[in-house]
Protein backbone atom coordinates (compact mmCIF):
# COMPACT_ATOMS: atom_id res chain seq x y z
CA UNK A 1 0.00 0.00 0.00
CA UNK A 2 1.14 3.29 -1.05
CA UNK A 3 2.31 5.95 1.60
CA UNK A 4 -0.50 8.21 1.32
CA UNK A 5 -3.36 5.57 0.78
CA UNK A 6 -1.99 4.36 4.24
CA UNK A 7 -2.39 8.01 5.49
CA UNK A 8 -5.93 8.02 4.07
CA UNK A 9 -7.04 4.55 5.73
CA UNK A 10 -5.27 6.10 9.44
CA UNK A 11 -7.21 9.12 9.09
CA UNK A 12 -10.60 8.12 8.14
CA UNK A 13 -12.50 8.36 11.46
CA UNK A 14 -11.81 11.83 11.27
CA UNK A 15 -12.31 12.50 7.33
CA UNK A 16 -15.12 10.31 6.96
CA UNK A 17 -16.93 12.36 10.12
CA UNK A 18 -15.96 15.54 8.55
CA UNK A 19 -17.18 14.79 4.79
CA UNK A 20 -20.27 13.50 6.64
CA UNK A 21 -20.71 16.97 8.18
CA UNK A 22 -19.71 18.99 5.45
CA UNK A 23 -21.39 17.66 2.45
CA UNK A 24 -24.84 17.64 5.06
CA UNK A 25 -23.97 21.39 5.80
CA UNK A 26 -23.73 22.22 2.05
CA UNK A 27 -26.60 19.92 0.82
CA UNK A 28 -28.86 20.99 3.37
CA UNK A 29 -29.92 24.83 2.03
CA UNK A 30 -29.37 26.19 -1.33
CA UNK A 31 -28.19 29.23 0.20
CA UNK A 32 -25.02 28.99 2.68
CA UNK A 33 -26.74 30.37 5.85
CA UNK A 34 -24.93 31.93 9.02
CA UNK A 35 -26.47 28.33 10.50
CA UNK A 36 -24.39 26.38 8.25
CA UNK A 37 -21.59 28.60 8.98
CA UNK A 38 -21.70 28.05 12.36
CA UNK A 39 -22.25 24.38 12.31
CA UNK A 40 -18.94 24.14 10.22
CA UNK A 41 -17.41 25.91 12.70
CA UNK A 42 -18.66 23.09 15.16
CA UNK A 43 -17.51 20.52 13.03
CA UNK A 44 -14.21 21.53 12.41
CA UNK A 45 -14.02 22.46 16.16
CA UNK A 46 -15.53 18.95 17.18
CA UNK A 47 -12.79 17.51 14.47
CA UNK A 48 -10.16 19.37 17.22
CA UNK A 49 -8.87 21.57 14.49
CA UNK A 50 -8.55 24.59 17.16
CA UNK A 51 -9.90 27.61 17.13
CA UNK A 52 -8.02 29.89 14.91
CA UNK A 53 -7.53 27.18 12.19
CA UNK A 54 -11.28 26.70 12.52
CA UNK A 55 -12.06 30.82 12.42
CA UNK A 56 -9.64 30.82 9.15
CA UNK A 57 -11.52 27.69 7.24
CA UNK A 58 -15.01 29.32 8.30
CA UNK A 59 -13.62 33.35 7.10
CA UNK A 60 -12.48 31.72 3.43
CA UNK A 61 -15.69 29.51 2.85
CA UNK A 62 -18.15 32.84 4.06
CA UNK A 63 -15.63 35.18 1.72
CA UNK A 64 -15.90 31.86 -1.64
CA UNK A 65 -19.32 32.05 -1.34
CA UNK A 66 -19.77 35.80 -0.96
CA UNK A 67 -17.95 36.45 -4.25
CA UNK A 68 -18.54 33.41 -5.92
CA UNK A 69 -21.68 32.19 -4.88
CA UNK A 70 -23.77 28.72 -4.45
CA UNK A 71 -22.40 27.35 -7.58
CA UNK A 72 -18.24 27.53 -7.03
CA UNK A 73 -18.31 26.65 -3.41
CA UNK A 74 -16.11 23.66 -2.88
CA UNK A 75 -15.55 23.86 1.08
CA UNK A 76 -13.20 20.42 0.78
CA UNK A 77 -10.81 22.58 -1.52
CA UNK A 78 -10.69 25.37 0.62
CA UNK A 79 -10.19 24.19 3.22
CA UNK A 80 -7.30 21.87 2.74
CA UNK A 81 -5.79 25.12 1.20
CA UNK A 82 -5.91 27.17 4.12
CA UNK A 83 -4.98 24.12 6.01
CA UNK A 84 -1.39 23.66 3.68
CA UNK A 85 -1.46 27.45 3.48
CA UNK A 86 -1.07 27.86 7.48
CA UNK A 87 1.10 25.27 7.88
CA UNK A 88 3.52 26.64 4.67
CA UNK A 89 5.47 23.20 3.67
CA UNK A 90 5.91 21.64 7.46
CA UNK A 91 7.54 18.38 6.50
CA UNK A 92 8.96 16.00 9.35
CA UNK A 93 11.89 13.99 8.87
CA UNK A 94 14.91 12.96 11.26
CA UNK A 95 17.97 14.88 11.59
CA UNK A 96 20.89 12.56 10.49
CA UNK A 97 24.28 14.31 11.70
CA UNK A 98 26.98 13.73 8.03
CA UNK A 99 29.17 11.60 10.50
CA UNK A 100 28.52 9.67 13.47
CA UNK A 101 25.56 8.01 15.21
CA UNK A 102 22.51 10.35 15.52
CA UNK A 103 21.03 9.88 19.13
CA UNK A 104 17.46 10.29 18.78
CA UNK A 105 15.53 9.79 22.32
CA UNK A 106 11.90 9.50 22.88
CA UNK A 107 10.05 11.30 25.38
CA UNK A 108 6.45 11.32 26.94
CA UNK A 109 3.96 10.95 29.14
CA UNK A 110 2.56 6.83 30.33
CA UNK A 111 1.59 4.92 27.09
CA UNK A 112 1.41 7.41 24.64
CA UNK A 113 3.62 5.10 22.20
CA UNK A 114 7.13 5.76 22.48
CA UNK A 115 8.57 2.14 22.75
CA UNK A 116 6.49 1.84 19.20
CA UNK A 117 7.73 4.86 17.72
CA UNK A 118 11.15 3.83 18.35
CA UNK A 119 11.04 0.73 17.21
CA UNK A 120 9.22 2.26 13.74
CA UNK A 121 12.10 4.85 13.94
CA UNK A 122 14.50 2.00 13.63
CA UNK A 123 12.62 -0.16 11.05
CA UNK A 124 12.03 3.23 8.88
CA UNK A 125 16.05 4.01 8.72
CA UNK A 126 16.62 0.15 8.30
CA UNK A 127 14.11 0.76 5.28
CA UNK A 128 16.60 3.48 4.14
CA UNK A 129 19.71 1.20 4.50
CA UNK A 130 20.49 2.99 7.25
CA UNK A 131 21.35 0.52 10.64
CA UNK A 132 19.92 1.35 14.10
CA UNK A 133 20.73 0.51 18.06
CA UNK A 134 17.45 0.51 20.05
CA UNK A 135 18.29 1.19 24.05
CA UNK A 136 15.68 0.26 26.68
CA UNK A 137 15.97 2.91 28.99
CA UNK A 138 12.51 2.31 30.68
CA UNK A 139 14.04 0.24 33.65
CA UNK A 140 10.86 1.43 35.61
CA UNK A 141 7.83 -0.19 34.04
CA UNK A 142 7.76 -4.39 34.36
CA UNK A 143 7.99 -5.92 30.93
CA UNK A 144 9.29 -2.73 29.28
CA UNK A 145 12.45 -3.85 28.54
CA UNK A 146 11.06 -7.41 27.26
CA UNK A 147 8.69 -5.37 24.79
CA UNK A 148 11.53 -3.62 22.97
CA UNK A 149 13.26 -6.77 22.82
CA UNK A 150 10.71 -8.19 21.37
CA UNK A 151 10.47 -5.28 18.55
CA UNK A 152 14.06 -5.81 18.36
CA UNK A 153 13.97 -9.15 17.20
CA UNK A 154 11.20 -8.95 14.87
CA UNK A 155 12.77 -6.12 12.93
CA UNK A 156 16.36 -7.54 13.30
CA UNK A 157 17.32 -4.36 15.11
CA UNK A 158 20.03 -4.89 18.53
CA UNK A 159 18.71 -3.88 21.70
CA UNK A 160 21.04 -2.71 24.66
CA UNK A 161 19.23 -3.00 28.12
CA UNK A 162 20.12 -2.83 31.58
CA UNK A 163 18.80 -4.73 34.23
CA UNK A 164 15.49 -4.12 36.07
CA UNK A 165 15.21 -1.41 37.94
CA UNK A 166 19.29 -0.35 36.74
CA UNK A 167 19.65 3.39 36.52
CA UNK A 168 18.14 4.62 32.74
CA UNK A 169 21.07 6.80 32.87
CA UNK A 170 23.45 4.21 33.25
CA UNK A 171 21.94 2.48 30.51
CA UNK A 172 21.83 5.20 27.85
CA UNK A 173 25.66 5.83 28.75
CA UNK A 174 26.30 2.13 27.95
CA UNK A 175 24.08 2.73 24.57
CA UNK A 176 26.12 5.45 23.44
CA UNK A 177 29.11 3.30 23.54
CA UNK A 178 27.55 0.00 21.53
CA UNK A 179 26.73 2.40 19.31
CA UNK A 180 30.01 4.13 18.63
CA UNK A 181 31.66 0.52 18.72
CA UNK A 182 28.74 -0.71 16.44
CA UNK A 183 29.01 2.95 14.07
CA UNK A 184 25.66 2.65 14.10
CA UNK A 185 23.75 5.25 12.24
CA UNK A 186 20.80 5.75 14.92
CA UNK A 187 20.57 4.99 18.24
CA UNK A 188 17.01 5.31 19.63
CA UNK A 189 15.87 5.65 23.38
CA UNK A 190 13.64 4.94 24.87
CA UNK A 191 12.26 6.79 27.81
CA UNK A 192 9.82 5.54 30.35
CA UNK A 193 6.85 6.98 30.77
CA UNK A 194 6.15 9.75 32.77
CA UNK A 195 3.86 12.94 33.84
CA UNK A 196 5.21 15.77 33.41
CA UNK A 197 3.95 17.20 36.58
CA UNK A 198 6.15 14.71 38.64
CA UNK A 199 9.34 16.66 39.54
CA UNK A 200 11.32 13.76 40.55
CA UNK A 201 10.68 12.19 37.34
CA UNK A 202 11.53 15.09 34.80
CA UNK A 203 14.75 15.34 36.84
CA UNK A 204 15.60 11.90 36.16
CA UNK A 205 15.01 12.44 32.33
CA UNK A 206 16.96 15.78 32.19
CA UNK A 207 19.90 13.30 33.94
CA UNK A 208 19.84 10.76 31.43
CA UNK A 209 20.02 13.74 28.73
CA UNK A 210 22.93 14.90 30.42
CA UNK A 211 24.80 11.63 30.48
CA UNK A 212 24.21 11.33 26.97
CA UNK A 213 25.74 14.58 26.45
CA UNK A 214 28.88 13.99 28.41
CA UNK A 215 29.36 10.57 26.74
CA UNK A 216 28.59 12.09 22.90
CA UNK A 217 28.73 15.79 23.47
CA UNK A 218 25.87 17.27 21.61
CA UNK A 219 23.44 13.93 22.08
CA UNK A 220 20.53 13.43 22.20
CA UNK A 221 20.67 15.59 18.60
CA UNK A 222 16.36 14.95 18.23
CA UNK A 223 14.15 15.14 21.52
CA UNK A 224 11.08 13.74 19.71
CA UNK A 225 7.64 14.04 22.19
CA UNK A 226 5.54 11.37 21.85
CA UNK A 227 2.30 12.47 21.68
CA UNK A 228 -1.31 10.44 22.03
CA UNK A 229 -4.11 12.39 19.45
CA UNK A 230 -6.46 11.37 21.62
CA UNK A 231 -5.62 13.65 24.20
CA UNK A 232 -6.80 16.68 22.47
CA UNK A 233 -5.43 19.72 23.25
CA UNK A 234 -3.81 18.65 26.75
CA UNK A 235 -0.99 17.79 24.26
CA UNK A 236 -0.44 21.27 24.54
CA UNK A 237 0.31 21.42 28.51
CA UNK A 238 2.66 18.28 27.81
CA UNK A 239 4.69 19.59 25.42
CA UNK A 240 5.11 23.34 26.89
CA UNK A 241 6.06 21.49 30.36
CA UNK A 242 8.25 18.57 28.77
CA UNK A 243 10.32 21.10 26.81
CA UNK A 244 10.79 23.10 29.61
CA UNK A 245 13.03 20.27 31.38
CA UNK A 246 14.64 18.44 28.33
CA UNK A 247 14.39 20.93 24.74
CA UNK A 248 12.18 19.16 22.62
CA UNK A 249 13.28 19.04 18.69
CA UNK A 250 10.15 17.74 17.17
CA UNK A 251 6.89 15.80 18.28
CA UNK A 252 5.64 12.86 17.08
CA UNK A 253 1.65 12.37 16.96
CA UNK A 254 0.67 8.10 17.74
CA UNK A 255 -2.79 6.52 16.84
CA UNK A 256 -4.45 8.89 14.64
CA UNK A 257 -6.11 5.69 13.01
CA UNK A 258 -8.21 5.75 16.94
CA UNK A 259 -9.96 9.38 17.14
CA UNK A 260 -12.00 11.51 15.40
CA UNK A 261 -9.92 14.09 16.71
CA UNK A 262 -7.10 13.81 14.06
CA UNK A 263 -7.33 18.05 13.44
CA UNK A 264 -4.74 18.25 16.35
CA UNK A 265 -1.82 17.55 14.38
CA UNK A 266 -2.86 20.73 12.90
CA UNK A 267 -3.79 22.79 15.96
CA UNK A 268 -0.92 21.78 17.68
CA UNK A 269 1.47 22.44 14.93
CA UNK A 270 0.30 26.15 14.51
CA UNK A 271 0.26 26.79 18.15
CA UNK A 272 3.78 25.58 19.70
CA UNK A 273 5.72 25.91 16.52
CA UNK A 274 7.30 22.76 17.28
CA UNK A 275 7.56 20.72 13.99
CA UNK A 276 5.43 17.17 13.90
CA UNK A 277 7.85 15.14 12.50
CA UNK A 278 6.10 11.84 12.40
CA UNK A 279 2.76 11.07 12.50
CA UNK A 280 1.48 7.06 13.79
CA UNK A 281 -1.32 5.33 12.13
CA UNK A 282 -1.37 1.96 13.23
CA UNK A 283 0.46 -0.30 15.66
CA UNK A 284 2.33 -2.51 12.44
CA UNK A 285 5.95 -1.01 12.28
CA UNK A 286 5.23 0.29 9.02
CA UNK A 287 2.55 2.63 10.51
CA UNK A 288 4.27 5.53 11.07
CA UNK A 289 4.33 8.17 8.45
CA UNK A 290 6.95 11.42 8.12
CA UNK A 291 4.75 14.19 8.09
CA UNK A 292 3.36 16.48 5.04
CA UNK A 293 1.69 19.42 5.81
CA UNK A 294 -0.07 18.96 1.94
CA UNK A 295 -0.56 15.42 1.98
CA UNK A 296 -2.40 15.66 5.61
CA UNK A 297 -4.64 18.52 4.27
CA UNK A 298 -5.42 16.31 1.00
CA UNK A 299 -5.91 13.05 3.30
CA UNK A 300 -8.10 14.89 5.91
CA UNK A 301 -10.17 16.77 3.73
CA UNK A 302 -11.01 14.16 1.14
CA UNK A 303 -14.57 14.20 -0.10
CA UNK A 304 -15.21 10.36 -0.33
N1 LIG B 1 -3.66 2.22 16.81
C1 LIG B 1 -2.44 2.64 17.17
N2 LIG B 1 -1.87 2.17 18.27
C2 LIG B 1 -0.65 2.61 18.61
C3 LIG B 1 0.05 3.57 17.83
N3 LIG B 1 1.23 3.80 18.43
C4 LIG B 1 1.27 3.01 19.54
N4 LIG B 1 0.14 2.29 19.65
C5 LIG B 1 -0.26 1.34 20.70
O1 LIG B 1 -0.33 2.01 21.94
C6 LIG B 1 0.00 1.14 23.01
C7 LIG B 1 1.08 1.78 23.87
O2 LIG B 1 2.27 1.87 23.10
P1 LIG B 1 3.71 1.89 23.75
O3 LIG B 1 4.67 2.06 22.63
O4 LIG B 1 3.89 0.73 24.65
O5 LIG B 1 3.59 3.22 24.59
P2 LIG B 1 4.70 3.84 25.58
O6 LIG B 1 4.62 5.30 25.42
O7 LIG B 1 6.01 3.20 25.33
O8 LIG B 1 4.12 3.39 26.99
P3 LIG B 1 4.90 3.48 28.42
O9 LIG B 1 6.26 2.98 28.18
O10 LIG B 1 4.09 2.61 29.31
O11 LIG B 1 4.85 4.91 28.83
C8 LIG B 1 0.44 -0.16 22.36
O12 LIG B 1 -0.61 -1.07 22.39
C9 LIG B 1 0.74 0.24 20.92
O13 LIG B 1 0.58 -0.81 20.01
C10 LIG B 1 -0.60 4.08 16.65
O14 LIG B 1 -0.10 4.94 15.92
N5 LIG B 1 -1.84 3.58 16.37
MG1 LIG C 1 7.30 2.27 26.62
Amino acid sequence: MGLFQKLKEGLFKTQSKLAHEIKRIVTASPKLTSGGLDELEAALIAADLGLAMTAQIVAAVKHSYETQGRAGLDVFAIARAEVERSLAGAAGDLRRLPDGVTVVSLVGVNGTGKTTTAAKLAHLVQSRGQTALLAACDTFRAAAVEQLKLWGERLKVPVVAGARGADPASVAHDSIAAALARKSDYLFIDTAGRLHTKHNLMKELQKVHRVMDKKLPGAPHETLLVLDASTGMNALTQAREFNKSVPLTGLVITKLDGTSKGGMVIAIQRELGLPVKFIGVGEKPDDLQPFDAKQFAQALFDER
